[in-house]
C-alpha cells in the first residue's frame, strides 16, 4: 500500500472515533477459539492415540520455552462444561475450536472410530448449541496422528486419501449440527515454519524441499475435504467448508524494496491464490521465483512441485470463505550477510528477505507488535487480489507474560484491531463478515508452552482445577457483542 494510502486509513480511523457510527453491521457475528492440542489436555485417555505435538514435546522438551507439554492444559476434556458457560457469559455467537485427529481416529485411518472421543465432541456440540452458541470446527490444527506421521506425514502425498477419510468421519458425525468448518489451519505454520528451521511438530528440518511437499499435499488434502462436502453432504447440511490462512501484513521498509513486498506478499498468498484466484495454481510470481532459484541449485525440477492441469481445476474455488488469523506487521527490506533469520518464516530465507517491526509499533511479547491498521490493510489487500469474498477473521489476540486480570493491553489491542475490522467493512465495504478472538481461555502456546498467555479469560495451571477467571479484555470484549457496536 501506498503511503497516501495509509493516510487516508490513519484520517479515516480518526473521524470514526469521534463520532457515534460504530456499528457493526446487523449478521457481523463474534466468536472465540481455541485448538484441540493447546486445551484439551487428556493426551492418553481411552484409545487416543498420541499426536505429533505429543511425541514432539515428549521427545524434545528443549524446543519449549518452560519445557513443557499439553498433557494436561486447561483439561478441557474434562472441563468443556465451564468452557461452553464462559462462552455463553461472554455472550459468543459462535466458538471455534478444533478435533483432535488421534482422539477420533486413534490408528489416524478411518477403520476405527473412538468411541470415546466422537462422544467428547457430540457433548461439546450439543452443549454449545443448548446454549445458543453455533459450533464452527477446524479439522487440523496441528497435531497429526503420530502413526500417520511415521508414514511421512504431510509429505506424503497420500495424505489427501488419509486427510479426506478423516474428513468423511467429521462430517458424518456432526454435519447435521456443524455448519462452519475449516480443513487446516494455518498452512504457514504447518509447512513453512515447522519445515524451516523443524522447530515446530514433526522437527523435521527441511528448508529448501519438505516445506514445498507439504505445500502442495496439503492444498490437495484441502481440496480433497472441500470435494466431499459438496458431494456427500452440502445437499443434506448446507454447511460452509474454508481453510484458515494467516497473514503477516508486509510493508516495504522504504521504497525501494517495494518489488519485493509484493514478492513477499504473493509468497504470503501461497495458499491463496490455488483456492481463490481466477488462473488457480501457484502466485505465478512465486512459482517462477522458486523455479529459477532451483534450476541454479543444479535441481531437475522445481522445488515447489507444479501442480497439473488437472490439479489445478481440482483446487480450484474449494472453499465458501476466505478463513484469516491475523495478528502482526512488518517492512519488508532485503536481507544482508549479518541478518539473522527470525520469524515470521515467510520466505525470509527463501526471498532472501529480513521481515522487521517498525520501532514505532507497540512491541508486545515476542513477536507480536501491534499495529491495528495493518488487519484493514490485509483485508482490502485479500479482497484486491481475490474480489469481494467472505472473509472471517479466524483469529486475532494479544499475549502476555504476565496472568494479570487487569489485562489493559490486551483490551486495547482488541479495541484498535476491531475498530479496523468494522472501518474495512463500513467505509471499505471489505465483506467481512464474523471476527473470533484469540483465545477464549489461556492455553499452551506451542513453543512458548504456559509463559505466553492469549486468554481473555485467566487459566491457573497451577491449581489441578485449572480455575478459569475471565479478564477485563472478556468484559470488554461482552460488551462490544452486546451493544454490536465499539
Ligand atoms: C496462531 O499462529 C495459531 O493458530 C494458534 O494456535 C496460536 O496459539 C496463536 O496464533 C498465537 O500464537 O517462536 O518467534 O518463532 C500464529 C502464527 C506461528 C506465530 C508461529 C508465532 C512462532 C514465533 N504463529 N510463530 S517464534
Amino acid at each position: 500500500m501506498r503511503a497516501s494510502n495509509i493516510l487516508v486509513f490513519v484520517i479515516s480511523a480518526l473521524t470514526l472515533s469521534s463520532c457515534s457510527g460504530r456499528k457493526f453491521p446487523p449478521g457481523f457475528k463474534f466468536g472465540a477459539a481455541t485448538a484441540a492440542y493447546q486445551v484439551e489436555g487428556a493426551w492418553n485417555v481411552s484409545d487416543k492415540s498420541p499426536s505429533i505435538w505429543d511425541t514432539f514435546t515428549h521427545d524434545h522438551p528443549e524446543q519449549i520455552l518452560d519445557g513443557s507439554n499439553g498433557d494436561v492444559a486447561c483439561d478441557s476434556y474434562h472441563l468443556w462444561e465451564q468452557d461452553i458457560q464462559l462462552a455463553k457469559d461472554l455472550g459468543l455467537h459462535f466458538y471455534r475450536f478444533s478435533l483432535s485427529w488421534p482422539r477420533l481416529l486413534p490408528n489416524g485411518f478411518a477403520n476405527h472410530i473412538s468411541e470415546d472421543g466422537s462422544r467428547y465432541y457430540n457433548n461439546l456440540i450439543d452443549g454449545l448449541i443448548a446454549n445458543g452458541i453455533e459450533p464452527m470446527i477446524t479439522l487440523f490444527h496441528w497435531d497429526l496422528p503420530q502413526n500417520l506421521q511415521d508414514l511421512g506425514g504431510m509429505t506424503n502425498p497420500l495424505i489427501a486419501e488419509w486427510f479426506g477419510a478423516y474428513s468423511r468421519v467429521a462430517y458424518t458425525l456432526f454435519g447435521d449440527r456443524v455448519k462452519t468448518w475449516s480443513t487446516f489451519n494455518e498452512p504457514l505454520a504447518i509447512c513453512d515454519v515447522a519445515y524451516e528451521g523443524g522447530k515446530l511438530a514433526p522437527g523435521i528440518a527441511s528448508p529448501e524441499t519438505g516445506i514445498y511437499l507439504c505445500a502442495k499435499n496439503l492444498m490437495i488434502a484441502h481440496a480433497t475435504s472441500y470435494r466431499i462436502y459438496n458431494e456427500e453432504f452440502r445437499a443434506k447440511y448446507n454447511g460452509k467448508v474454508g481453510i484458515v490462512n494467516h497473514h503477516v501484513w508486509f510493508t516495504p521498509y522504504s521504497s525501494e524494496y517495494e518489488e519485493l513486498t509484493h514478492l513477499t506478499r504473493d509468497l504470503g498468498f501461497l495458499y491463496s491464490h490455488p483456492i481463490y484466484s481466477e488462473t488457480g495454481g501457484w502466485p505465478p510470481s512465486v512459482e517462477a521465483f522458486v523455479a529459477s532459484k532451483s534450476e541454479k541449485e543444479g535441481y531437475s525440477t522445481s522445488r515447489l512441485p507444479k501442480f497439473t492441469a488437472e490439479e489445478i481445476e481440482f483446487v480450484k474455488g474449494t472453499a465458501d470463505y476466505y478463513g484469516f488469523n491475523y495478528y502482526t506487521s512488518r517492512l519488508v527490506r532485503e536481507a544482508n550477510n549479518s541478518t539473522v533469520f527470525a520469524w515470521p518464516s515467510n520466505g525470509n530465507a527463501e526471498l532472501n528477505v529480513e521481515l522487521i517491526p517498525d520501532p514505532n509499533w507497540d512491541a508486545g511479547l515476542d513477536w507480536l507488535v501491534s499495529y491495528p491498521p495493518g488487519i484493514r490493510a490485509q483485508l482490502n489487500l485479500i479482497r484486491e487480489y481475490y474480489g469481494n469474498v467472505e472473509i472471517i477473521i479466524t483469529e486475532n489476540g494479544f499475549s502476555t507474560s504476565t496472568d494479570e486480570l487487569d489485562d489493559v493491553t490486551r483490551t486495547q489491542y482488541f479495541r484498535d484491531h476491531l475498530e479496523q475490522v468494522l472501518l474495512a467493512n463500513t467505509e471499505d465495504g471489505v465483506n467481512v463478515t464474523g471476527y473470533t478472538a484469540w483465545s477464549l481461555i489461556d492455553n499452551y502456546e506451542w513453543n512458548s508452552g504456559y509463559t505466553s498467555r492469549f486468554g481473555i479469560v485467566r487459566v491457573d495451571f497451577t491449581d489441578p482445577l485449572r480455575s478459569r477467571t475471565p479478564r477485563a479484555s472478556a468484559e470488554y470484549y461482552a460488551d462490544v457483542i452486546r451493544h454490536h457496536s465499539l
